[in-house]
């Protein structure tokens, strides 16, 4: 996907600067969908769903992960899971949940079933965050009604696990312990005026106007002994709402909206929330991106504070995102794919090397934010690239797109878009302290120039 890039200073040009942020949308490089966070470890893994270029429908093929460790620098892990993973599958890769259990990482997702015609929600295990995954037991959970997507999942205190999922209705079931099956019948929630603002839907009046209306995309958890259910309500266009509950399996009790309906060009909206370093953060999807809208969605995240009480403020969308929460340590090897906005390009999946930033043309750019190169400062700067072509430039330069020059590469041709060449040079003198990077591409204008798999930088 190329995006205007007259189209992306506009948007850069009205981000607040001083404090570092997270802008959004804050994957810039394909559609990204329906954002389930989960933290593991010391990072904020985000699945997706990812909306294909100029589709007319939810036709989606696959599932996409990220990471950060600073909610700014954002790595594209790529797509660890698609549709052709599971067998008795065949359409619509819709909204994914992900959570660990005693070291595996269970990843739940709606898919159009070729046994029953309808939809149903199947369920990969992997030994990693970013996989690979597999089909957990090769045929789906749930199967057999166009109301089996966006399941939502949570293991509570006492080990038990809780799958929720549903459009109009809202269903559950208690896993079982191996997280891949689950005890009794499915039970579908009542929907009361009192739990979600209006009747269940087969009992609403077509010219009422209710409070709210449980739509799809629940998100479901708990914090502080208050259990949370989150979900798109309102119908078309969808509002975020939310009930809350003493128990994982209510009574509900309806509380409001959290996002109101707004003007973001996405008719649909779904949340994810995440606890992070000490902040809380709320993950949704809007149409922002060029090109984008109902069916061309992007993640965008906000951060926010609870009320005392446990209720949630309103939250609107922004451009601004997420504060930085870190710094970005640059010496190592950095993959390419981590960034923190981008103009123009893309990524790229390989066998042997993983991901790596495609689609580079004249004029493009990557930038990794708050990067602390210390007191010692920066002596070499390094990449692996290749070009079928013939190459161009990388200006590395520091805290704006035509900000000073701490490094120049140039890139020749390499004899095929991943016959991949290290290339490293001295970086100018006196590049210490934290600064904004932005990796400027310069070449021929029109083709190809050259891709990407990593940075290094050396003190
Ligand atoms: O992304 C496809 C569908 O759109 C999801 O399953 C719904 O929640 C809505 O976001």
């Amino acid at each position: 996907m190329r995006i205007s890039k007259r189209y992306l200073s506009l948007l850069m040009a009205w981000l607040p600067m001083g404090v570092m942020h997270c802008e959004n949308p804050f994957v810039q490089t394909c559609f990204t969908t329906d954002p389930a966070p989960m933290v593991y470890g010391d990072r904020l893994y985000v699945y997706t769903g990812h909306d294909e270029d100029n589709a007319d429908f939810f036709w989606m093929q696959e599932w996409r992960v990220y990471s950060t460790a600073d909610m700014v620098n954002w790595t594209d892990h790529g797509s660890p899971l698609a549709i052709e993973d599971f067998e008795w599958a065949d359409d619509r890769a819709w909204a994914p949940q992900c959570v660990e259990r005693d070291g595996k990482f269970y990843f739940y997702v709606p898919l159009h079933s070729k046994l029953t015609g309808a939809m149903a929600i199947g369920v990969a295990v992997g030994d990693t965050p970013t996989g690979p995954f597999k089909d957990a037991i090769g045929r789906p959970l749930v199967d057999g009604d166009w109301a089996y997507i966006d399941p939502t999942v949570f293991i509570d205190d006492d080990g038990q696990a809780y799958l929720y999922w549903g459009n109009p209705n809202l269903y559950y079931v208690k896993l079982n312990e191996d997280m891949v099956s689950f005890e009794g019948e499915i039970k579908m929630v009542e929907q009361t005026p009192d739990g979600f603002g209006k009747p269940k839907f087969v009992e609403m009046e077509p010219d009422k106007k209710y409070k709210s209306t449980y739509t799809e995309g629940p998100w479901f958890y708990k914090r502080g002994g208050i259990y949370y259910m989150l979900y798109a309500a309102g119908g078309i266009p969808e509002n975020i709402s939310y009930s809350v509950s003493d128990k994982p399996t209510g009574p509900w009790k309806y509380m409001g909206v959290i996002m109101p309906q707004c003007d973001t060009g996405s008719f649909t909206n779904h949340c994810g929330v995440a606890d992070y370093k000490g902040k809380s953060y709320f993950f949704y999807h809007t149409g922002n991106l060029p090109g984008g809208g109902g069916f061309g969605r992007s993640i965008a995240v906000e951060p926010f504070e609870y009320n005392a009480d446990g209720s949630f403020p309103e939250i609107m969308p922004s451009q601004a995102g997420a504060p930085a929460v870190a710094t970005f340590n640059p010496y190592g090897r950095v993959e390419a794919e981590t960034m923190s906005w981008s103009r123009g390009v893309s990524t790229e999946p390989n066998d042997s090397t993983g991901l790596y930033v495609s689609e580079v043309h004249d004029g493009d750019y990557v930038k990794l934010s708050n990067v602390d190169f210390g007191e010692d400062g920066l002596r070499k700067f390094g990449a692996s690239v290749a070009s079928a072509l013939r190459g161009g430039q990388i200006e590395m330069r520091l805290d704006s797109p035509d900000g000073k020059v701490a490094a120049l590469l140039d890139v020749s041709g390499t004899g095929g878009w991943e016959n991949w060449r290290y290339i490293e040079r001295d970086a100018e003198a006196g590049v210490s302290g934290v600064h904004d990077v932005y990796f400027m591409f310069i070449g021929r204008k029109g083709p190809k120039l050259f891709n990407i798999d990593y940075w290094t930088f050396k003190r």
